[in-house]
């Protein structure tokens, strides 16, 4: 008998036991100790019927995704699930936690459902680049009809113990946290009731209701919106769709094929890699998992405008009050109101009820002065970019913050060591970096300072999975991770179009690598303005910046979406960026300015000058200590700019195009177009010459 499955009996009842932290997944271990455990119970001619629980948080969160890619080792899952189905005694599964993938589908292999009602239950394999290969495709429907098995196996989303029950997915919901004691009671009512064996796959209702319904193709037309580039949500909706043409057996077999070529997917080893990632970046290196981490109760914020606001709301959404601080009441009423707003448009979208708007909105107070902050526990400045601003602003806190607040700055690109020495207490001044809308985007990059102290280090990454983000520790230095490889992407990206490309073009390569938006369209939402700005001000103080098209635009007021215009124009209401030949036309007359020959710009070419200058910037981040591992800046590219997670992250999709590809194309723009940024990065000449990959590392 395996360790991690285990059978006793409690009077009638044979419990069958799973205890495999953390997640209790299906592991060899676990698939060989079920058949084990399901033979003694079959055996033992006391138990009537059989209960399957599983020990520590939660009941089988799915199949082992460490596994995945290794030879399979049997009993498969699949066989493990049809034992427990043909099982001639009836089988109880009893829910806590959370019931997922292939742990979802063994207890719908299972004859009866009990649940805790703070459960959960959901079939999450597309968000791995799969589909529910165990079962699931074909159980679900026979319980809850074809949408919503679509719904839930398309989307990966979970449901809650009580639409699980509505479903017909569980067949009882209890309350209490004893799951076996619920589970024991359950499985004795079926005993002593004499209550049969009730196979999913023999249910037939729903199927035979449903069969050639229009819904599948109704559903393929949804998703090619909302799965651009993804390949297994369409699996998902095939494998579907045989639950409902073919007999249980063959809708078995078409599973098992799409399954398989899902696995084969690329999406699946590059979604898989960021599942593993965004949990890898929580263990920081050098920092020990023991690190005292300080009570963050309370919240203050320096700048009411849209960065401010945002970030307050994350405090606000999980109960943490907050004190934002404005130099100007106008600037203050006007960043409140934005807030209410915004919560304002949630509620009205179903997202949160008015009362939680109210309540949330009770935590947020304002006020015009830095006494406020006296007793905060935490604050965060998110003004604007100017060094002597924020060295004001962190000196007046140093004098108002009780000791061991926390000082912290949003800045995006400024040095947190600079801003620190403004202070007596460098030690507890940290860089926290939200990303825009603060109160959407999960990344949170934290930089750490030359001084800042471990505890410190370690509070900020618990404050951001308190505020449900994901948080990275990086080093400080311009632009961080994030902006730093951003800002050699944007200025490859018009050095492009000053050559010869659109900016439609660009942007299109970039979009048809799956990222949300390209580069020129963000400038447009970020406001064009911006970068002009930072222009102007190094142009004053004597730096030689070269003259650009775009500072043609913000001159003549096209500031990017808030004005209706930018690189694109935009209708009334609408952020869908339409090329505008104005622009086109601006863009030629600056070439002929400065005397460059537009040229034809191959979408290879764009792709490569766009990712290859990032990657190579990546390595010399790496190189440099300011991100600890390749995975780092994978997430903060998935996760802060929208790299699409299937491609794991610009370093994992590196790794996949081969970095001596890389490398050689890099030399190619050195010798061609030269620069600093095409300087090989020591670090990628060090892995090619040795046959290395960034996950190497
Ligand atoms: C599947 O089932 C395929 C089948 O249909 C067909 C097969 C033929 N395997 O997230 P946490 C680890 S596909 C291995 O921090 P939480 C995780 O890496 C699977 N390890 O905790 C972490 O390790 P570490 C379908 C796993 O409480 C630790 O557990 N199932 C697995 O915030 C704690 O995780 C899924 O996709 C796994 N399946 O959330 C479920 N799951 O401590 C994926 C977790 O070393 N899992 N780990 O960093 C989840 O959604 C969340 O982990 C869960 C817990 C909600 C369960």
């Amino acid at each position: 008998m395996s360790e991690v499955v285990t059978y006793n009996r409690e009077g009638a009842i044979g419990v069958i036991t799973v205890n495999y932290p953390p997640v209790n997944a299906l592991g060899h271990a676990v698939r060989s100790g079920l058949v084990a455990a399901l033979e003694q119970g079959q055996n033992d001619a006391d138990a009537k019927a059989l209960l399957l629980v599983c020990e520590g948080r939660t009941f089988i969160a799915g199949a082992d995704i460490r596994e995945f890619g290794k030879p399979m080792q049997e009993p498969g899952l699949t066989s493990v699930i049809d034992q427990y189905e043909n099982s001639d005694k009836p089988i109880v599964a009893a829910i806590h936690g959370t019931a997922l993938g292939g742990g979802l589908e063994t207890a719908l292999g299972c004859h009866y459902r009990v649940a805790l009602s703070s459960a959960k239950v959901g079939l999450p394999e597309v968000k791995l680049g799969l589909l529910p290969g165990a079962g699931g495709t074909q159980r679900l429907p026979r319980l809850t009809g074809a949408r919503k098995a679509l719904e839930m196996i398309t989307s990966g989303e979970f449901v809650n113990a009580k639409d699980a029950l509505g479903l017909g997915i569980v067949d009882a919901v209890e309350d209490g946290s004893d799951i076996k004691a619920v589970g024991l009671a359950y499985a004795q009512k079926v005993a002593d009731e004499g209550k049969p064996v009730r196979r999913v796959r023999d249910v037939t209702d729903k199927v035979e209701a449903e069969k050639g319904g229009e819904v599948f193709d109704q559903f393929r037309a949804g998703l090619e919106k909302k799965a651009r580039g993804l390949f297994s949500p369409f699996k998902c909706v095939d494998a579907v769709e045989a639950a409902f043409n073919l007999p249980f057996d063959e809708g078995m077999k078409r599973e098992r094929e799409l399954f398989m070529e899902c696995m084969d997917s690329p999406q699946r080893g590059g979604l898989i890699h960021s599942f593993f990632a965004e949990r890898e970046v929580s263990k920081v290196k050098g920092l020990s998992k023991d690190t005292p981490v300080r009570d963050v109760n309370s919240v203050g914020i320096i700048g009411a405008g849209t960065m401010g606001g945002g970030i307050a709301m994350n405090f606000a959404n999980v109960g943490i009050p907050v004190t934002i601080v404005e130099v100007k009441q106008d600037a203050l009423d006007k960043g409140l109101g934005i807030i209410r707003k915004n919560y304002e448009n949630s509620a009205k979208k179903g997202r949160i009820t008015q009362q939680q708007v109210e309540e949330r909105m009770a935590l947020i107070s304002g006020s015009l002065t830095y006494d406020d902050f006296r007793d905060v526990d935490l604050v965060i400045e998110a003004v604007f970019e100017n060094m002597a601003i924020k060295k004001e602003i962190f000196g007046k806190l140093d004098e108002v913050c009780k000791p061991g607040a926390i000082l912290a700055s949003n800045t995006s690109t400024l040095d947190i060591d600079e801003i620190a020495s403004a202070t007596k207490r460098p030690e507890d001044v940290v860089g926290m970096h939200f990303f825009s809308p603060a109160n959407v985007m999960k990344l949170l990059e934290n930089v750490r300072g030359s001084e800042t102290s471990d505890e410190v280090k370690a509070t900020v990454m618990a404050v951001a999975k308190k505020i449900k983000k994901v948080g990275v520790l990086v080093g400080n230095c311009h632009g961080f991770v994030g902006n730093r490889m951003l800002h050699k992407r944007g200025a490859e990206a018009m050095a492009l179009v000053n050559e010869g490309a659109s900016p439609q073009q660009v942007d299109k390569v970039l979009t048809d690598l799956g990222y949300p938006m390209g580069q020129f369209a963000m400038s447009d939402l970020a406001g064009i303005d911006v970068g002009y700005r930072i222009r102007e001000e190094r142009r004053n103080a004597g730096e030689d910046v070269a003259p650009s098209w775009m500072d043609k635009l913000v001159e003549m007021n096209r500031l990017g979406q808030k004005t209706q215009a930018g690189v694109y124009k935009y209708e009334e209401g609408s952020r869908k960026p339409i090329p505008d030949p104005e622009v086109d036309q601006l863009i030629a007359e600056f070439r002929k300015e400065q005397g460059i020959t537009p040229r034809e710009i191959s979408d290879q070419e764009i792709l490569e000058r766009c990712m290859y200058v990032m990657i190579n910037e990546g390595a010399k981040i790496l190189e440099e200590g300011i991100a600890d591992r390749s995975l780092d800046i994978d997430v903060v590219w998935i996760y802060g700019y929208g790299f699409p997670a299937y491609r794991g992250g610009p370093m994992f999709w590196a790794d996949q195009v081969g970095l001596d590809t890389i490398l050689n194309t890099v030399r190619n723009f050195h010798d061609t177009l030269g620069g600093q940024q095409w300087k090989p990065a020591a670090l990628l000449e060090k892995l090619v010459s040795e046959n290395k990959k960034f996950g190497d590392l």
